[in-house]
C-alpha cells in the first residue's frame, strides 16, 4: 500500500501567533499525518470507546495490525454499509472512536507491529522569531543554508530522512534556499516518490518581500523540484517573468507554463480578477490523472471564486498550504475535493478570528494590539479543520 505520510516542514516559528510551521504542523496532525492508527484484528469489540480507553486500543492494534482480520476504527459518526468496510484503514486519533469487528474470525499466530504510529510531522525553522513581521517590532534569527545542513546530516545518520512529503515557505535566505534544493534532492533519493508542496513565498499584491535573487532562485532551483506548487497572483506572476495575469485564461496560461518546468499541481491561490473587487479566485490545474467519479469528474482544471472576507490575517497561505497537503493526500486523484476541504477549513478558522476580533479585525493600523487580536484562531477550530464546512465548490474552469 501506500508508505505512511511522513512530513518535513521548513518554515518559520514564531514564539507568539501563528504563521509558518505554527499554522501547519497542528493542522497537518490534527488532520491525521501524525498519530493514525491502523486497523486491525478484533474478534470481540463493538461499540463506542471513551476516550480513556484509545490508548490501550491503539497499543492493542499496533500490535494487532498488519493481519487480514478486518476491524473498522472510526472516529465519532456512523459506520459505512457492511459492504464498504475494508480490511484495513487508518483514522486519526480523535476522542473516541467507533469499533466494530466485521470478520470474526481467530486471532493470527503472529502480531506484526505496525509503523502507522511513526507517521508524523517533523518541523524544521527557517526563522525563529518573537512574532510575525507585521507587528511594530520583532526580535529573533534567520536559519541558514549550514545550519539546515547539520540538521539534515543529523537526520540521515540516523535513518530518519525517510519523509514521505516536503513543505516549504517563507526562506529569507538564498543560502537557505539552495540548501532546500539539495534537501529535497536527498530526500527524492530515499523517497522516489517524495510530494513536495512549495509555497514560493516571495511577496503579495505587487509587494516583493524577500531579496530580489530570490525570484531567481526558486524560477530556477525549486520549481523544477516542486510537485505542487501554490504561488499567489504576485508570485506566478514573477515566476512566469514578469508576465501580468488579469483574467481566467492567463491564470491557467500561467499555470501550464509553471507545469511545463516541473510540478504536476499548480495552485493560483488567491487572484483579484478585474470587476470582481468583491471575489477572490483560485485558479488549479494538474497534471494528474483525476478520478471520473471524484467531484468535477476528472477535469484537470478548475477554478473557485470565493467572498472576499474584508480583514487583514496573517499566515493564510502557510495555513493554505498545510491543509491542501493533507486533503490531496487524503483525496487522491480528487483536487476539487481536496482544494474544497482545505478552502473550507480556512474559511472557517478566519470566520471565527473576524468573529472574535471584532472591529480590529478591518483596523488600518497595525498596533500590537491589534496584529494579537488578529491571529488566527487554529486551536479553537480544530473540529472544522477536521470536518470542514463546505460552502465553495471547485467549477470546470
Ligand atoms: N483492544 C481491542 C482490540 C479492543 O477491541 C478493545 C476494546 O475494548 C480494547 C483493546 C480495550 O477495551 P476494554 O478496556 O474494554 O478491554
Ligand atoms: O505568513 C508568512 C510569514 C512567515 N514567516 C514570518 C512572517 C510571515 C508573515 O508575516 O512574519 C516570520
Amino acid at each position: 500500500g501506500q508508505p505512511l505520510p511522513r512530513v518535513l516542514s521548513v518554515q518559520s516559528h514564531v514564539v507568539h501567533g501563528y504563521v509558518g510551521n505554527k499554522c501547519a504542523v497542528f493542522p497537518l496532525q490534527v488532520l491525521g499525518l501524525e498519530r493514525s492508527m491502523v486497523v486491525g484484528y478484533c474478534p470481540l469489540y463493538t461499540g463506542l470507546l471513551p476516550e480513556k480507553k484509545v490508548g490501550r486500543l491503539q497499543h492493542h492494534l499496533v500490535h494487532a495490525s498488519g493481519n487480514p482480520g478486518g476491524l473498522q476504527v472510526r472516529m465519532g459518526g456512523l459506520f459505512p454499509p457492511a459492504s464498504r468496510l475494508t480490511h484495513s484503514a487508518s483514522f486519526p486519533v480523535a476522542k473516541c472512536v467507533w469499533v466494530r469487528c466485521c470478520q470474526p474470525g481467530p486471532r493470527p499466530a503472529r502480531y506484526t507491529p505496525s509503523t502507522a504510529l511513526s507517521a508524523q510531522v517533523d518541523p524544521i525553522y527557517s526563522v525563529q522569531f518573537s512574532n510575525h513581521t507585521g507587528y511594530p517590532t520583532f526580535k529573533g534569527s534567520v536559519f541558514d543554508g549550514e545550519q539546515l545542513r547539520a540538521l539534515v546530516s543529523g537526520l540521515e545518520a540516523n535513518g530518519l530522512l525517510t519523509h514521505t512529503h516536503l513543505l516549504t515557505g517563507y526562506i529569507g535566505s538564498l543560502s537557505l534556499l539552495q540548501a532546500i534544493a539539495d534537501l529535497c534532492s536527498q530526500l527524492k533519493h530515499h523517497s522516489p516518490n517524495l510530494t513536495y508542496v512549495c509555497d514560493p513565498v516571495l511577496g503579495d499584491e505587487g509587494r516583493l518581500y524577500v531579496a530580489r535573487e530570490l525570484v531567481e532562485a526558486y524560477a530556477n532551483s525549486i520549481v523544477p523540484l516542486a510537485s505542487v506548487l501554490v504561488p499567489n497572483q504576485f508570485e506566478a506572476e514573477l515566476l512566469t517573468a514578469g508576465a501580468a495575469i488579469t483574467s481566467l485564461d492567463d491564470a491557467l496560461a500561467a499555470c501550464e507554463v509553471l507545469m511545463a518546468r516541473g510540478p504536476h499541481t499548480v495552485i493560483i491561490t488567491s487572484m483579484a480578477l478585474p470587476g470582481d473587487p468583491d471575489g477572490i479566485t483560485l485558479v488549479a490545474a494538474t497534471r494528474l490523472p483525476q478520478r471520473p467519479d471524484g467531484r468535477l469528474h476528472g477535469a484537470t482544471r478548475l477554478k473557485m471564486r470565493i467572498d472576499r472576507i474584508k480583514a487583514y490575517f496573517t499566515g493564510t497561505g502557510d495555513l493554505f498550504a498545510a491543509l491542501l497537503l493533507a486533503w490531496m493526500h487524503h483525496h487522491p486523484g480528487d483536487l476539487a475535493t481536496a482544494v474544497e476541504k482545505a478552502v473550507g477549513g480556512l474559511q472557517a478558522v478566519l470566520a471565527d478570528t473576524v468573529r472574535h476580533c471584532g472591529p480590529a479585525a478591518l483596523a488600518a493600523e497595525r498596533t500590537s494590539e491589534v496584529c494579537a487580536l488578529r491571529e488566527l484562531r487554529l486551536i479553537p477550530c480544530q473540529a472544522k479543520l477536521q470536518d470542514p464546512p463546505i460552502r465553495y465548490r471547485c467549477e470546470v474552469a
